[in-house]
């Protein structure tokens, strides 16, 4: 854990957030600051400061299957959703830790800003 985190500090419970689920690997738990009816968060839970830092092929797997699950959890599977990894400063990465971003509710435009 790395102890100036936000996000490690959520996953170790030392924040509030709410959570959609847990496995042994990663965090699913709802954005503070929604940007579509559905936007859920899912970080691994040992610290990866983001995706270009990520060499483990089997997490990152995990991340992205648990994506789809968040999506599942959230009744997006039939609609559509979007899994998107902000990576960096030009992609407006805020929180230096590995996270993919679980958006759907409503019809997402494209390209994004
Ligand atoms: P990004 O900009 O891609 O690094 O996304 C970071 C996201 O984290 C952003 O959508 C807002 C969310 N966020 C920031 N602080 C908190 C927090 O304290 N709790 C929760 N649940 N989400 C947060």
């Amino acid at each position: 854990m790395a102890e100036s985190c936000l996000f490690c500090r959520i996953v170790g419970g030392e924040i509030p957030a709410e959570e959609v689920f847990r496995t042994e690997d990663v965090l699913a738990f709802r954005d503070i600051s929604p940007v579509a009816p559905v936007h859920v968060l899912v970080v691994p839970l040992v610290h990866h400061d983001s995706l270009s830092q990520l060499e483990d092929a089997e997490l990152a797997g995990k991340l992205l299957l648990a994506a789809v699950e968040a999506a599942r959890c959230e009744n997006l599977l039939e609609t559509g959703y979007r899994v998107v990894l902000n990576t960096g400063r030009d992609a407006g990465q805020s929180v230096g830790h590995i996270h993919a971003h679980v958006l759907g509710g409503r019809a997402l435009e494209w390209p994004p800003g």
